[in-house]
């Protein structure tokens, strides 16, 4: 029998609004954190890519930024990589917070219009907030507002109904070969988890200004050189720029004596550390980009 007959794989967009839950699914289905996470909305800026691998199927998910109404080029970039996971892929998780009112089934069905007719299976995050008996009937009303090819309660963060999930988006892959290796368990390079692990941390430990207008990426990677001369001997050196919009909140992000950076580069090194599985020394740089996230040569210069 030609083995590509029983054996599925393709791309999975995990769609939804901000801070519903998408990038916390995507870590619990690979058991590994592979997307940053915070309480805050837009959190994720850009595509990420997760590969799922098993006997029967390989799944490519693609957590995406949430989707907004863009008021400044950053957030239409941000706009843009939804769009395109959108168009690569073969299924649509499209996610929302079923504990959030203002993502009622008529509010859902606004959302459809991006879909670009793909196979749509819809996730009821956070069911670990509603009470049993609200879900059946959110469930049928859910159920009248598009053809969804299932609709499946869940809490990606107590790993609840995940099982019942991929059994849908299995069923919904077409036959083919793998696309990766089945080791990979992404296509993005340590630089780039490394810079969003930094991120993280500034999302987690200051207010609401200062996260959103943090860019960070990482100036040097050097792994451990097995030499006398070198200082920080038997690990690797990172030095990680932080960009932020005005002098004001590089005061800020600094904070009184660099008490309140010194707090970031602890959490992310210790957190970088168990990612990569080694000793690492890191550095944390802030500069001025004066408006950076309105500023289109800067942003695509960033990757965006
Ligand atoms: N109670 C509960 N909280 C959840 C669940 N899933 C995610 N969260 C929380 O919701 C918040 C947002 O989670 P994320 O995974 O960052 O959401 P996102 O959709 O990726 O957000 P953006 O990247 O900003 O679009 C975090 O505080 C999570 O811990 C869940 O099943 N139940
Ligand atoms: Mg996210």
């Amino acid at each position: 029998m030609n083995p590509i007959e029983n054996f599925r794989a393709g791309y999975i967009a995990v769609v939804g609004l901000p801070n519903v839950g998408k990038s916390t699914l995507l870590n619990r289905l690979l058991h590994f954190k592979i997307s940053i996470v915070t309480p805050k909305p837009q959190t994720t800026r850009k595509n990420v890519l997760g590969i799922l691998n098993a006997p029967q199927y390989q799944m490519v998910f693609i957590d995406t930024p949430g989707i907004l109404e863009p008021r400044y080029t950053l957030q239409e970039k941000m706009l843009k990589s939804v769009k395109s996971a959108i168009a690569d892929a073969d299924v649509l998780v499209y996610m929302v917070d079923a504990a959030e009112r203002r993502q009622a089934p008529q509010e859902v069905q606004k959302q459809m219009a991006l879909t670009q007719n793909k196979a749509v299976i819809l996730a009821l995050n956070k069911i670990d907030l509603l009470e049993k008996r609200q879900l059946l009937p959110l469930i049928e009303q859910y159920s009248k507002i598009h053809p969804f090819k299932a609709i499946i309660p869940i809490s990606a963060e107590k790993s609840d109904g995940l099982g019942q999930l991929l059994e849908e988006i299995a069923k919904n892959l077409p036959f083919g070969h793998p696309f990766y290796p089945s080791d990979y368990l992404s296509d993005q390079q340590e630089r780039f988890f490394v810079a969003e692990i930094v991120r993280e941390k500034i999302f987690k430990l200051y207010g609401e200004e200062i996260p959103y207008s943090c860019h960070v990426e990482i100036e040097e990677f050097r792994e451990a050189a097995p030499s006398p001369e070198e200082p920080q001997e038997g690990k690797d050196y990172i030095r990680a720029l932080i960009l932020v919009e005005k002098p004001s909140q590089k005061g800020i992000l600094i904070g009184k004596k660099g008490q309140a950076l010194k707090k970031v580069g602890l959490l992310a090194r210790e957190e970088i550390e168990a990612f990569l599985g080694r000793p690492v020394f890191l550095e944390l740089f802030v500069k001025v980009a004066e408006d950076w996230r309105r500023k289109e040569g800067l942003l695509r210069r960033m990757g965006y």
